[in-house]
């Protein structure tokens, strides 16, 4: 059958040689392959570029980010919690990129985490935020010309720190997820009718649960979520019963210590992935879907022995394949891995911020076709602002 060793092209790069075992006996063939067949793709911008970082200053406390439109013109704004002030921080976006200072918003005294949102659906984006001391959701309902109607509160469980939000049962409503640390539980609150949040349940996720991500990941149109379980080292992926209702648990390994978290379709084969920092190994797993919704096996990319609290998704080079963004609570720089467009990823690229890199967050700051990077820095509590010069 096979008649000795050959070399099937002259063009050959690479020769693996291989033992064959027929009837006819042991036999070995050499298959070639041609260098270009084997090539990296062209990755653009490569190495990223980005401005040095534009700072703001914030209060004491300095904790989580969230980017949307709060007025009415079209550059995104920035909302950050400032915990141990007690307020809230709001800057708005202008030209180039640019933010004016703080307007600052007096909240409850332990606020951990922020959300913007339009939620009555009036086309002016909203506020949500959680309070672990009151173990409540608080939503301030924009008003327009920057201003908010005082907050609306609902109860959920023990010490809730993340916050996200879909419409579960598809009534055209958007519903809300937090999770709560403490009770190792997340809970919804299904909007039937104006933000009275009358009905609630609550379910069993993974031990410290600390954050919470909305996503379709088995493409049937129902918003599933999935959550990182920080003392398990696990993800907990809850699959939408189709009428809003989440009946099974799907648990699947992480590194140790997983805290951020972030979805989206990874390798663009229109199922959604998950990516988590791991705290305590200073690293990030991707996690890619198998098409049915779940995650067995992981990637693992070291952020240099660090500390990564927060992950963004977004296409940084303009390839159509989203990258990946940490900070790293141990040093200067913001962590930047381009796809590879496959759902792999380079090693890290740094870029320069301010010491104690918290929250991440990314959206076109100044309107150039090129995404940004948003973070929290809580060594001098400031809101540091990268412009893509890719
Ligand atoms: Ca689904
Ligand atoms: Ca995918
Ligand atoms: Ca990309
Ligand atoms: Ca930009």
């Amino acid at each position: 059958m096979f008649a000795g060793t050959t070399n099937v092209l002259k063009r050959t790069t690479k020769t693996t040689q291989m033992q064959i075992t027929s009837t006819e006996g042991t036999t070995s063939i050499s298959i070639s392959t041609n260098i270009s067949s084997t090539t990296s793709p062209y990755i653009p911008c490569n190495p990223l570029k980005f401005s040095n970082f534009t700072s703001y200053s914030a209060k004491r406390g300095l904790r989580a980010i969230s980017t949307g439109y709060l007025d009415a013109d079209s550059f995104l704004d920035i909302v950050v919690v400032n915990q141990d002030s007690s307020s809230i921080g709001i800057y708005y976006g202008s030209a180039n990129g640019k933010f004016q200072s703080a307007k600052l918003i007096s909240t409850t005294s332990f606020i951990t985490y922020v959300v913007i949102k339009d939620m009555n659906h009036d086309n002016k984006s909203d506020i949500l935020l959680t309070d672990c001391n009151l173990n409540q959701l608080a939503i301030l309902i924009n008003k327009g010309n920057q201003s908010f109607n005082s907050a609306r509160t609902y109860p959920v469980g023990n010490y809730p720190n993340w916050i996200d939000t879909g419409d579960f049962n598809k009534n055209n409503l958007t519903d809300v997820v937090v999770v709560n640390d403490y009770d190792a539980s997340v809970i919804v609150l299904y909007d039937y009718y104006n933000l009275s949040f009358s009905y609630s349940k609550t379910y069993p996720v993974g031990n410290d649960v600390t954050a919470v991500s909305v996503a379709d990941f088995n493409n049937d149109l129902y918003p599933d979520l999935v959550t990182t379980d920080y003392s398990d080292n696990t993800v907990s992926v809850l699959i939408n019963s189709k009428n809003g209702m989440f009946k099974y648990r799907n648990v699947f390994a992480t590194g140790i210590g997983p805290w951020g978290l972030a979805t989206a379709d990874l390798n663009n084969d229109n199922f959604i992935d998950i990516v988590n920092t791991n705290y305590v190994t200073g690293s990030i797993n991707v996690l890619l879907n198998d098409g049915h919704g779940n995650f067995n096996g992981w990637d693992t990319y070291d952020v240099s022995y660090g500390t990564p609290a927060s992950v963004a998704l977004a296409d940084l080079n303009n390839d159509k394949f989203i990258d990946i963004v940490t900070t790293n609570y141990d040093d200067y720089y913001v962590y930047i891995f381009l796809n590879k467009q496959n759902g792999k990823f380079q090693t890290y690229q740094t870029f320069g911020t301010q010491l104690y890199g918290y929250a991440v967050t990314t959206g076109d700051f100044n309107q150039d076709g090129k995404i940004d990077i948003a973070l929290t820095t809580t060594s001098k509590n400031t809101l540091n602002v990268l412009l893509n010069q890719c």
